[in-house]
This record gives C-alpha cells, structure tokens and sequence, in this order.
C-alpha cells in the first residue's frame, strides 16, 4: 500500500508496448467551411499569406497539421457565409470557384502528406429538384459529390481521401450505398466514406443492423463527442472520430479545451482522428462563431494575423507523431487528475503527450463539462516493453500560467534522462508536456505581422481583374447567394469588368437562408458613410437590387438582417427599408429603372437620417434611420436572380 500524503510522493504510470497495442492514429485536423471560414485569407498579401499557411500546415514549424477537411460549397449559408458550388446549375460545371482547391493545394504543398476530407452542408436547388432535401434523387446527389471529388483530381490533381454525407442532418442509407456505388464505378475505390458527421446514433445503430451499409462505411465521424463515445459505436469495429470539434473562441481557455479534448477524445472515447472547426478565423468576427479557429486571419487589409494558442497546442501532438502511428494501450487519466496518451511508430519512436488542463480552464464551446478536479502532482512513468530502452526523452512544455497571464507556449526543454527504465515529472496545473524520441520539433516563427487596423474607410472596387485569381471580389462576404467576377463580353461601355450574383434558385439549405441575396463588406463599426455602386438588373419587371449600411447580422441570422437597404426594381419602382426582408418601409416611390440597364444608386447615411441618389439626382432624403447604429456596408439582390454590380465605392466616416 502506498499512502500518497503529499504532493511529493508520486504516482505511477506504466507505458508498455509489449502486449496488444491500442488503435491506429489518424491524425489531428482543421475544418475550412461550414462556411466561409477562409474567406478572408485568400485576400492577405504575401508574404503574410504564405506565414498563416506555414503555421498551420508547414511540418515542424507550428500546428503541422495532419488532415484538411473543406466544405464542398453548396451555393448556401453555412454559418459564416456561403460557398459556391462546383455546379451552379444542372448543366455547369467549374472548379475554379471559391478558394478550398486554393487552400488544399497550399496545404499540400508544404505537406504531399496531408490528408484530405470533404462534407457538403448544403447542395444547389437542382440537386434536390426544387425540394429542401437532397436525397430524393439519390442517384443525382451522388453524381454531385463525385463529381466535386473526380474534379478535384483532374483539375487540381487532388486526390481526395474521405467524403461525408451532409453534415449534421439526416443520411439516408440508400443514398449512402449509392455513393459507395458512384464512387467506385467512377475509379474512386480508394476514397472513404465517412458517416454521419453527426451524433454516434443512429448511425452507429444503422451500421450494426445493415452489413451492405457497413461495407459502404469506413469511418464514424462524431461532432462535439464531448471526449466520449457509445456502446454501438464501439461494436461497428470502425474508426472512431471526432470529425468536427473545439469551436471555441481562440484565447487561452480555448488552447485548454483543445488540450484537453485532443488527448481525451482518445483516452475517454477511442477517437483516433480530432478535426477543429475551424482552421483560421479568417471571416469578419461580427459573424457568428467569432475567432473560433486555430488561429486568426480576419484583416487582410491591414496584415495582421495571431498565432493563437490552439497553434501550438496542436504541435504538442503534431509534430512528433504521424497518422498511422499506433497510441498504446496504456493510456488514462492522472490520479490527481489530467490525461496520458503514448504512441509509437512501430519502429522505435515514441511519444508520450501528457495534459493537466483544469476545469474552469479547458471549457469548451459544447457539450456542457461536468465538474473535475485537477491538482499539482508528481507523476512516475515506467518504461516496459521497448520502450525500456530507451535512454532519454526530447521534452516539449506549455504553461498556461492563467494565474500571471504569462503564459509559454512549446518550449523546448533540456532533454530529460531515464534512469533504470522510468522519470518522474512534476505536473502543475494547466501545463501540456510532449516526451519524445522525435528530434524534429521546431517552433517555428516569423517577423511580427503589420499591427491591426480597421478596415480602410475609403474603399473602392471596380471588379477590373482579367484573370482573377479567385471568382470572389477581396472583402466581399457573400451571406446569401454567391457573388463572382464577370465578363460581359458583348458590353460597349464600361462595364466589362462585373460582380455577378448567380444563384438563381433557393438552395437545399442548411440553416435559414435569406429570400435575398446579400453580400456584406467592411467595418461592422461604421455608422456615418457614403455607398456608392452601379447596379444592373437582368431580370425583367420582377428584378430587384439593393445597396445597404448598417447592416447587423449575417450567418444563419441574416434572414433578420437590419439595416439601410435602398433597394431599386425592374418595374420602375424604388424603396427604402429598414430591413433585408422589406418589411419596414422608410420611404418609396418611382425610380423608372428597369433591367438590363446600369444606375448608379448612392446611398448616404448619417446620424438618425439617410438619403439616396439615383444617377447623382437626389431620389429620397430625410429617412428616419433609429436603429440599427452601426453595421457592415452591403450589395444584394430582391430574390434568387441575376444581377450585376461595378464600381462598388464606400466612404466612412468614422
Ligand atoms: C456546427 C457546424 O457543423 C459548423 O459548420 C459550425 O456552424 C459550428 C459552429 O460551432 O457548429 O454545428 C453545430 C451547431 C450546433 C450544435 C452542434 C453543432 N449544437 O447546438 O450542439
């Protein structure tokens, strides 16, 4: 009996490869999507691009991620923005779109490794024939997924590894065997499915009860597992993973809860694979979810990013393990509290990740985490097996030190010796340590980035870009609908150059789109400002565009969306309204626009009044503007139809 009075008597741990090991590893990801969580990265100048790209994905320099899972956009809201579809229409096809072919190839570039996962939230209104559910025409559904998957490859030589269902909503087995179906017979035997990016049940049931679904299946992907997992799941024999997890706003109790979840998800609940939603916060942080990713990118205007500390949270496991490690069987929890995990290589290397995050300090996002205790500790390992020859350790740390506010993050300590086949460390509170054979970890680092600054109060567009690098305009957050460059070809004038809204059908949502279209820019602090922008409806009598101010929401709200919006239509009509819905009108009246023809509208707000011009003539003025007092500057259309815009221009005041 060993009475442990004190903290200086220690506990023992065993780490022994010799008998049955535990499950192969995975690896550790980041989720760009569900939606537009990388908006704003694309539009960073280098070389600060590049630095965000080295910190997450460059091997032994910062999180060194092991896995990239992207949405495959679907034309529709996904909580902070949406992305376009490879397949606007039924009869369209073009993988150039958006920027997730962008972000893989970058991420590929510095890791030929990595492994690639792709989900769509949402699917064109075609795929569903007009109806809010994708799986009616489950023989389209799957023809769409393929195809995003064979094109990833032919245009981007992407080899796609795993695909999922639709995320966070219903699968539909049949659907699910038609994919396995579609993919192979499209030469993709290789590619995995990944079922259902949901809860464990009922999938896990369903995979139990259908040996046909079960061949079909390779990976049960939870989201928010809260570190455990179910009976059923366990029974399927599958890989296990967290395949969306951590949504946490990146300060330090978010490094905790990604420290904690990273070792728990397999201590507690067999997960091989943690993939974080999302990768980099890199959209306005007035949209819903807020710098809830592994770092931050959200001002491309000014340069500024932080490495936050999920980054190198991350790297603790990262970089001294590879997928297809295998963790041991001895893993668990501390006695004073905190969790062990240990792998191998297979061929001599270990790596032992040992995490003491207090409660209070590792909150995540969800589920709710009940109450435990974590205390300061002296911690003893035993070495048996093979490992037991093995003389010393590469010793990485982090301290939290939430108590100083000084935290370290990653640093390298002097090599730590084994003395007759076991160490004993001393764990205080909230520290994350790495003991490895692995002599690779670097931290990485880089000059500091440009300070922060707002958004430029001066801001123009005329969207004259030949060969645009990305089918997006910089800055533009498309909230519903899908905003691209364009080239009227035909056109004599001075609008060759455009920004076109094409999405011309409601979409099988994922959260509740708008029934207009909006795309919002700038500084969600700006109340006193001038827009101005050139509109071009293309649709006849029924047509309709907006410019706004003060726009307050967007993400799965932007139905509620409030603000200016001075609105002009195709039957010779204008309004004022206080919202996107148009149901508070601020003034109206006639206008004599009509479609396939360019107005300049302009719309100046200040204090309590708003005014707008039509083609430099004053149209209205002197509506009364209470609330909202502040909001992004937008563009938009009435309903799902075509339009353009050119020579977008804002002045703020303040
Ligand atoms: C997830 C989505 O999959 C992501 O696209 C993103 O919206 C993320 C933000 O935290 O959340 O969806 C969830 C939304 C709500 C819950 C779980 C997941 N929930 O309330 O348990």
């Amino acid at each position: 009996l060993i009475l442990c009075l004190d903290s200086c008597c220690s506990h023992t741990y065993v780490l022994n490869d010799e008998e049955k090991l535990g499950r192969v590893f995975d690896g550790i990801g980041g989720l760009s999507g569900g939606g537009a969580t990388s908006r704003l990265l694309v539009n960073y100048a280098e070389p600060y691009r590049s630095q965000i790209l080295d910190y997450l994905f460059k091997p032994n320099f910062g999180a060194s991620l092991h896995i990239l899972k992207v949405e495959i956009g679907g034309d529709a809201q996904t909580t902070d923005g949406t992305e376009p579809s490879h397949m606007h229409y039924e009869n369209d096809e073009n993988y150039f779109r958006g920027y997730e072919w962008w972000l893989m190839k970058e991420a590929k570039k510095r890791n030929p490794n990595i492994t690639l996962i792709a989900l769509p939230w949402a699917f064109p209104g075609w795929v569903g024939h007009g109806k809010n559910w994708p799986y009616d025409y489950p023989d389209i559904t799957a023809a769409y997924v393929v195809n995003w998957v064979l094109g990833a490859k032919q245009y981007h030589d992407l080899d796609i590894q795993y695909i999922g269902i639709w995320n966070e909503r219903s699968y539909n087995t049949k659907y699910i065997k038609l994919l396995r179906y579609t993919l192979d017979k499209s030469g993709l035997e290789r590619v995995r499915i990944i079922a259902s990016d949901n809860l464990w049940e009922p999938i896990a049931m369903s995979l139990l009860l259908d040996p046909e679904l079960s061949r079909a299946v390779d990976v049960i992907g939870a989201h928010y597992p809260g570190t455990i997992t179910v009976t059923d799941a366990l029974k399927t024999q599958k890989k296990l993973w967290s395949s969306e997890d951590y949504s946490t706003f990146n300060d330090e109790v978010g490094g905790g809860c990604w420290a904690r979840i990273l070792n728990q998800n397999y201590v507690n609940g067999q997960m091989t694979a943690t993939i974080s939603w999302n990768l980099v916060a890199s959209y306005y942080e007035d949209l819903p979810f807020g710098r809830d990713g592994l770092m931050t990118a959200e001002e491309p205007w000014s340069g500024n990013y932080v490495v936050e500390s999920p980054i190198w949270i991350t790297a603790h496991t990262t970089q001294f393990t590879q997928p297809g490690w295998t963790y041991l069987q001895t893993v668990g929890h501390l006695e004073q509290g905190g969790s062990y995990v240990a792998l191998t290589d297979g061929k001599g290397n270990f790596t032992i990740v040992i995490e003491t995050m207090t409660h209070d300090h590792s909150v995540c996002v969800r589920p709710p985490l009940s109450p435990f205790n974590v205390t300061s500790q002296n911690a003893t390992f035993q070495l048996k097996g093979s490992l037991a020859s093995i003389k010393d350790f590469q010793v990485w740390r982090s301290q939290f030190n939430f108590k100083t506010k000084k935290p370290s993050f990653f640093e390298k300590l002097a090599p730590l010796k084994v003395l007759n086949g076991s160490f004993t460390l001393h764990l205080a509170e909230d520290e994350v340590y790495t003991l490895t054979t692995i002599t690779t970890g670097n931290k990485g680092s880089y000059p500091d980035p440009p300070p922060s600054a707002p958004f430029p109060k001066v801001y123009k567009d005329s969207f004259d870009v030949l060969n645009p690098p990305f089918s997006e305009a910089p800055d533009f957050a498309d909230q519903t609908g899908v905003f691209e460059y364009y080239v009227n070809l035909t056109d004599p004038g001075p609008h060759v150059f455009t920004l076109r809204q094409v999405v011309t059908q409601r979409p099988v949502t994922w959260v509740a789109d708008a029934d207009q279209t909006i795309s919002v820019i700038g500084d969600y602090q700006w109340q006193d400002l001038t827009i101005t922008c050139d509109v071009f409806m293309e649709t006849i009598k029924s047509g309709g565009v907006f410019i706004a101010a003060r726009v307050d929401k967007g993400g799965g709200s932007v139905r509620s969306a409030k603000g200016v919006f001075f609105w002009v239509f195709a039957d010779g009509t204008y309004k004022v309204t206080n919202d996107l819905a148009g149901q508070t009108v601020l003034a109206e009246g006639l206008s004599g626009t009509q479609a396939y023809g360019w107005y300049t509208l302009s719309l100046t707000v200040k204090g309590q009044y708003a005014s707008g011009l039509l083609n430099g003539y004053p149209l209205w003025k002197n509506a009364v503007v209470l609330t909202p007092k502040n909001g992004w500057a937008a563009i938009g259309t009435h309903s799902y139809e075509l339009a353009q815009f050119d020579n977008f221009a804002v002045i703020a005041e303040q």
